[in-house]
């Protein structure tokens, strides 16, 4: 007897009920898939999604942030930038790589991101017009990275788990920097600090965005959650890094650019504002300010690539028929 109903929104799936139920007693159990374990069709594609669309924010996310490398108003501050910029290019790699395990190849996740089939994260659309931009990212892009990250490290599926683990470590060190370079700012100068200012208002209700639509307009988050590749859903997250993040602005002598947001003793958080999920949407769509750019920057350098793709592969078949002749 097969099941034909949908497993998760991400595929359908024809496997047998005591397979589904045998794969979920491991998740329950807390056993890590690996690769070359049998899994549901939904859960392999569900992965692929993530990871790819995790793999490709990390590519993209790289652009931002090297527009101001070479305008960095410190030699420290420039290698700074560099290593943390370096760093995002590696997770894409780890990632890329962890999406490979399940049988998708670089290539194709190449072609669903340059043809707009697969997304990345709706944050990397919005321009960076200043220095504090820098600071700003840092601080809420990648801290709102690691309240996402954290519970990935304990994410059903192996190589995703492991890789997490040291994007993690990495993600710690970039909030800080990011943290260190708006606190110059704040207090610096009165320029600065309006500099620091106008950039928290830019990117504080974008960097909410990045969590997801609301749980209620969630697509994946109960299948993703039952299989234990989501631990909390979108909302959860987002309530986390809210309550840790205002303490910080507040530290800064900033001002959260939101009118409602009150204490709430109650449920011991922040009450926040109404979320713009239509500007959401628009930007996931590719309606954002540097949508165009970034898919354009990123056809570049997979063009510009070619070459080297190309000499690598004729490298390894040369050296594979060497190691032929030779036996
Ligand atoms: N932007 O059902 P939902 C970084 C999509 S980079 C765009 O809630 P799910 C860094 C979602 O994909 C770190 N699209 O989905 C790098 C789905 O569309 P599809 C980036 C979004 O998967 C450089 C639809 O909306 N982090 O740290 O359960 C410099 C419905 O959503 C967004 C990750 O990628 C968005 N913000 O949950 C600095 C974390 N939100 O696929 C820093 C890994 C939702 O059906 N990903 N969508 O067409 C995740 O944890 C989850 O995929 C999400 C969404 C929480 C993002």
């Amino acid at each position: 007897m097969y099941s034909q109903g949908l497993i998760g929104a991400d595929g359908r799936t024809d496997e047998a009920p005591e397979f589904l139920e045998a794969f979920q007693k491991r998740i329950d159990a807390e056993e890590k898939i690996e690769p070359m374990d049998a899994m549901p069709e939904g859960y392999r594609r569900t992965l692929i999604r993530q990871i790819g669309q995790h793999a490709h924010s990390e590519i993209v996310g790289m652009l931002p942030e090297g527009n101001w490398i070479t305008r960095a108003p410190s030699l420290k501050r420039k290698a700074a930038l560099l290593a943390k910029v370096q760093d995002e290019g590696g997770h894409g790699l780890y990632l890329y790589a962890a999406a490979e395990t399940l049988g998708v190849s670089r290539d194709q996740m190449t072609e669903e991101l340059l043809s707009g089939k697969a997304k990345y994260s709706s944050i990397f659309n919005y321009p960076t017009l200043s220095w504090a931009d820098i600071g700003t990212i840092g601080w809420l892009v990648d801290g709102a990275a690691i309240m996402n990250q954290i519970p990935l490290c304990r994410c059903s599926f192996g190589p995703y788990a492991r890789a997490m683990i040291r994007v993690c470590k990495e993600e710690s060190f970039h909030q800080r920097q990011g943290y260190e370079i708006v606190m110059t700012l704040a207090r610096g100068t009165p320029e600065q600090k309006a500099m620091a200012q106008d950039s928290l208002n830019r990117w504080w209700w974008p960097s909410l965005m990045m969590f997801g639509p609301h749980d209620a307009e969630s697509q994946h988050s109960d299948q993703n959650m039952k299989w234990k590749i989501k631990r909390f859903s979108n909302d959860e997250l987002r309530q986390k890094f809210i309550d840790a993040t205002v303490p910080q602005a507040q530290f800064l002598g900033l001002s959260v650019p939101d009118p409602d947001l009150t204490w709430n003793e109650e449920k011991g958080g922040y009450d926040h504002g109404p979320i713009d999920w239509d500007e959401f949407w628009r930007v996931v769509k590719g309606g954002g300010v540097m949508n165009r750019d970034r898919i354009e920057a990123r056809q570049k350098a997979w063009d510009d690539g070619a070459w080297v793709r190309e000499a690598a592969l004729a490298h390894a078949e040369k050296r594979r028929a060497r190691k032929l002749a030779a036996e």
